[in-house]
């Protein structure tokens, strides 16, 4: 019998299944909490693992109350740089940056307004003694340690690249387009550029002995093991294909020109260029090599398109992300009538470099080609500008679309999706001229 996934237990039942499947070989999660996890799901027809997504929600301010100071009241997060609110809005166990403090900043997110996205909390650690365990049944030999200053003595590269949290924007799907999601109600500022340099990988992989059989490498965190729902999901980790990992992913130990700074995965992280965030293992401190696909919960219940449309397991994991485009200014700013304001953002996309960005400043009737000021180029953004002097007061909605060179340009609605992911409509900025 085919699964009714207008059926909300049988769906999360079906990708609870797939999880438990795949989570044999990695996740190492203890039976007991997997079957409390099915008994709780088929209970009370509730998200059950879906859960994973949702203590997300629980913890960050459902996504159906995004805005500044959704957080305030709760626990300050495990984040170890400063987060004054003209720089970041506080969502949970993260920090958001706010758009409208990188005006007048160059092409790089500057780290103290760089975003945060924690499952737990930032951990400190060491230079000294990290070490990175190589290991797995992929290898031609045992496993291989590579500590920092052997990291350091391999081949540098320095590449400069966003890493965006998948549900960037999500906020908009219930904001803009009434749809109810689950996990943190981000608006557009989980987002960050850098500058990062490190050690290829695919150095690390060739030294630690990587063998053609090879197919999935597993990078897994340092930092606390994830508890959602009284169920330990085990330390962040999600599997990438070999021929990803042996492509272009960096080992990175700088950041801007900086050693990496705690919050955002020092001494050693992850970069996995034009990828979903969660690619990018921060505090990496092993990486297994294996012979046969790998399941975490985040490749499986996370980080894949669940809903109508969708087969009961998910679409394939979600890779690249999508086109977006941000104004620098607040929402809600108000604006004087007859002034000169020069509009200012940035665009960006993980499949090509953005190459135009129009902007209607009368809720989408007319468009008007804005100014590059960067070289579009695949996995960083582009800085745009254009002037604009409103000519009558009252609310007004800004609008930035952008088209990358695979001719894709932002539409107006995004496709719905229960976790939120990949939000990639045009966003109404709302503004008062007054
Ligand atoms: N070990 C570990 N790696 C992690 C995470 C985490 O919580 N722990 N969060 C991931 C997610 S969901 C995102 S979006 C990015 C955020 O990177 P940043 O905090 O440096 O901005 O890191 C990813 N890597
Ligand atoms: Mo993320």
């Amino acid at each position: 019998m085919p699964l009714d996934l207008s059926d909300e237990s049988q769906y999360d039942r079906a990708r609870l299944r797939q999880w438990a499947r795949g989570r044999a070989r990695s996740a190492g999660v203890d039976r007991r909490d997997l079957l409390r996890l099915f008994a709780a799901g088929a209970a009370a027809g509730s998200l059950g693992l879906g859960a994973a997504g949702s203590a997300e929600a629980a913890a960050q301010g459902a996504a159906a109350a995004p805005g500044p100071g959704t957080a305030a009241a709760v626990a300050p997060p495990g984040i170890v740089k400063p987060l004054p609110p003209e720089l970041f809005t506080v969502r949970g166990t993260n920090a958001e940056t706010n758009f409208a403090s990188l005006r007048g900043t160059g092409p790089l997110t500057p780290v103290d307004r760089f975003f945060v996205r924690n499952h737990t909390s930032t951990p400190r650690i060491e230079a000294s003694g990290w070490r990175l365990n190589v290991w797995g049944d992929a290898l031609a030999g045992g496993p291989v340690e590579f500590s920092y200053d052997r990291l350091r003595s391999l081949p540098a590269v320095e590449r400069t690249l966003f890493v965006e949290c998948a549900g960037n924007g999500r906020s908009f799907y219930s904001s803009q387009q009434g749809q109810q999601v689950t996990g943190t109600a981000w608006t557009l500022g989980a987002i960050g550029v850098a500058r990062w340099r490190g050690a290829r990988l695919s150095d690390v992989l060739r030294r630690a002995g990587v063998t053609r059989a090879a197919v999935d490498v597993l990078p897994r965190g340092l930092d606390d093991e994830v508890v959602t729902n009284g169920v330990n999901l085990g330390r962040v980790r999600r599997p990438l294909p070999v021929s990803k990992a042996l492509d272009d992913v960096i080992l990175a130990y700088e950041m801007n020109g900086e050693p990496l700074p705690p919050d955002h995965g020092g001494p050693v992280r992850v970069i996995v260029p034009s990828w979903i965030g969660i690619s990018s293992v921060k505090w990496v401190g092993d990486i297994e090599v294996s012979a046969e696909p790998l399941y975490t919960p985040w490749n499986t219940d996370l980080y894949r398109f669940f809903g109508p449309g969708q087969p009961p397991q998910g679409s394939a994991p979600l890779t690249r992300q999508t086109l977006k485009s941000a104004f620098e200014l607040e929402a809600g700013a108000t604006l004087p009538v007859h002034r000169t304001r020069l509009l200012t953002g940035r665009s960006w996309s993980g499949a090509a470099p953005v190459h135009r960005v129009e902007v209607s400043t009368d809720g989408g009737a007319r468009w008007q080609r804005a100014r590059l000021h960067d070289a579009p180029r695949r996995g960083g953004w582009v800085r745009w500008s254009l002037p604009w002097t409103p000519r009558a007061t009252g609310p007004a909605a800004l609008l930035a679309r952008a088209t990358d060179a695979t001719g894709r340009t932002q539409p107006a609605t995004a496709v719905h999706n229960t976790q939120g992911y990949l939000f990639d409509a045009v966003v109404r900025h709302p503004v008062t001229v007054v």
